[in-house]
């Protein structure tokens, strides 16, 4: 049985939809600090479980006869500079205890996000390598680089089978993200439809690395896929799918929206998007797994606006 944990999320939603659709709804049980949207909440088995309490966690894994986990539960970058120790005591105790039952035996594979947050001011902002520095300025990109660090020390010290990404900023319409720095991405769409404006947290040239939700899902679920001797990288691996800056979101969408018209009003979130990388080279997920990216802007930005509209009604 798979386990989610933060399914209630905006990835851990899509991701749960995705693992039911394949595996059948029985054999992925959800489940979060708190219910989830009727969908998920209607698609299959679901618990309460705060992912830091490491009893609770077992209780439910021997249940369900649980062997693999995929942690999804995390405070994202903006929030987790707001509440610097809780975002710590969740981001890194909800990984050690799910390391600690793979140590145990007692699952066999974990998937764990990591972030382009991980990079810092001094790591290259074009074409960032695999393995480069990596000096993150953020709470939540050092407890990304922390994690990363024990994934791949529980690797080679017990034999866990973890498996990582680092995700860019994701755009998705099911269900809203919260506390993130990239989340312009996302809101610009519903202010778009609803009010034909927008007010953007970040400036107007700030590239950064993002991908659209079913991009994420399958990379996530073809790493999980890929046979453990292909893969080389058991800290986290680079990903890339498209770079772009609000000025140029706002041109796509102007396309399919002409007179939408955005506006600048940078706030603590520059700094934190300062920090990071605008392109990725993601040549070792290509390599090792064969990785490949289906979304662009404009699909995405045709694919959201779509969505959206119809989920409107
Ligand atoms: C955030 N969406 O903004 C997340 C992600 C790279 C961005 O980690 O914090």
């Amino acid at each position: 049985t798979i386990l989610i944990l933060g399914a209630c999320g905006q990835i851990g939603t899509e991701l749960t939809l995705a693992l039911r659709g394949i595996h059948g709804p029985e054999a992925v049980v959800a489940s979060d600090i708190r219910e989830g949207d009727s969908e998920l909440m209607g698609s299959g088995p679901f618990e309460i479980l705060d992912a830091t309490d490491a009893d609770a966690m077992e209780e439910v894994v021997v249940h369900y006869e649980v062997d693999e986990i995929y942690l999804m539960a995390a405070m994202l970058s903006a929030t987790a500079e707001k509440f610097p120790d809780r975002a710590w005591n969740l981001n890194m105790n909800t990984l050690f205890n799910v390391l600690k039952l793979a140590r145990e035996n007692k699952i066999s594979k974990i998937f764990w996000p990591s972030s382009i947050a991980v990079f810092g001011g001094t790591t290259p902002k074009e074409d960032t390598p695999q393995s480069t520095v990596m000096e993150p300025s953020t709470v939540y990109g050092i407890s990304k680089q922390s994690g990363e660090r024990w994934c791949a020390y529980y690797h080679r010290k017990f034999g866990v089978d973890v498996r990582s990404l680092r995700y860019p900023g994701l755009i998705s319409w099911k269900t809203q993200p919260g506390g993130g720095t990239t989340d312009y991405a996302v809101e610009i769409f519903h202010e778009a439809l609803k009010n034909g404006t927008y007010t953007s947290f970040l400036d107007r040239d700030t590239r950064l690395p993002m991908m659209y939700m079913d991009d994420a899902i399958r990379a996530t679920i073809e790493l999980m896929r890929a046979d453990a001797e292909a893969l080389s990288i058991r800290s986290s691996y680079n990903l890339q799918a498209m770079t772009f800056s609000p000025e140029e979101l706002a041109e796509a969408i102007r396309r399919e929206i002409p007179d939408f018209r955005i506006e600048y009003a940078p706030d603590f979130r520059q700094e934190i998007a300062d920090s990071w990388p605008s392109r990725i080279d993601d040549s070792q997920a290509r390599e090792d797994w064969g990785w490949q990216p289906e979304y662009d802007l404009q699909k995405t930005t045709a694919t959201m606006l779509a969505e959206l509209r119809a989920q409107a009604g």
